[in-house]
């Protein structure tokens, strides 16, 4: 029997991952593999189940106080009038590489399937809370826009400036389609307030909290992280050296 070299590659590199998937999941193995100062994060990547899903928590262990960190209210003219109205003129724009350029409101973004999760916030400062979040699957959105397969990365705009800043985030389109990636509008049971993100917020399970961007207005699929903000992909990852990748 003649095999094609492609399939035998692939076969192989299965093989070799669903190995190293056993040998990862004992936390201390993870810890000698991935310790290595050469490991090189493009490996780290490939031996990472990047679809797994964060842990998920009961009501009974959701944090009595959920703090806010960061902007706590954006403060601009544009975003007080909103809010004042209650966010009806919110839209929330969706473009890059789309087919489908999208402008969504609020009742249009509820009227969404949504998904609801109760998760570990982790903040690189030091603290942790456990809150409930609902809202429409990110990938929901992307597919309703037509994303293009040339899209590698999504780009979160927000109504906020951080130190004079704008805050933005970008996460990779394989965070962008896991499940627990949502566009949260309600935060244990009620719409989010100012200080939590109001009206919209990305929850990515996976990542750390400065990646959960806030007071999202825009999406933008794009091919490259070079010309957006300074080109590191984030207000921290610019301005203060983070991680672009703070996968947990
Ligand atoms: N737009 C915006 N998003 C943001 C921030 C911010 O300052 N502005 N802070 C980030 C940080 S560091 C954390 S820990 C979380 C805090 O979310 P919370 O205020 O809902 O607790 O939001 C993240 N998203
Ligand atoms: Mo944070």
């Amino acid at each position: 029997m003649i095999l094609p070299r492609r399939s035998l590659l692939t076969a192989g590199a299965g093989l070799l991952l669903a190995g190293c998937d056993k040998v990862a999941a004992i936390p201390q193995a993870r810890k000698i593999l991935f310790a290595g100062e050469d490991m090189h994060r493009g490996l780290q990547r490939a031996l990472m189940d990047r679809g797994a899903l964060a842990p998920e928590f009961t009501r009974e262990q959701m944090s009595p106080i959920f703090r806010a960190n960061g902007t706590r209210d954006p403060g601009t003219p544009d975003y007080a009038a909103m809010v004042a109205d209650q966010f009806a003129g919110y839209r929330l724009k969706v473009g890059g590489l789309v087919d489908r350029p999208l402008a969504l409101s609020l009742d249009q973004l509820a009227s969404m399937p949504s998904r609801s999760q109760i998760t570990r916030h982790d903040c690189v400062e030091g603290w942790s809370a456990i809150g409930q979040w609902q809202g429409p699957m990110l990938g929901t959105v992307l597919k309703a826009a037509g994303m293009r397969n040339t899209a590698r990365y999504i780009v979160f705009t927000c109504a906020d400036l951080y130190n004079g800043q704008p805050y933005y985030e970008s996460i990779d389109t394989i965070d962008a389609f896991h499940p627990q990636t949502i566009l949260a509008l309600k935060m244990n049971g009620a719409r989010l307030t100012v200080a939590h993100g109001a009206p919209v917020r990305l929850r990515v399970e996976r990542q750390l909290g400065y990646k959960h961007a806030k007071y999202v207005t825009g999406i933008d699929a794009v091919a490259s992280l070079a010309t957006i903000g300074k080109g590191k992909g984030g207000y921290w990852e610019d301005n203060v050296d983070y991680d672009w990748y703070a996968g947990i």
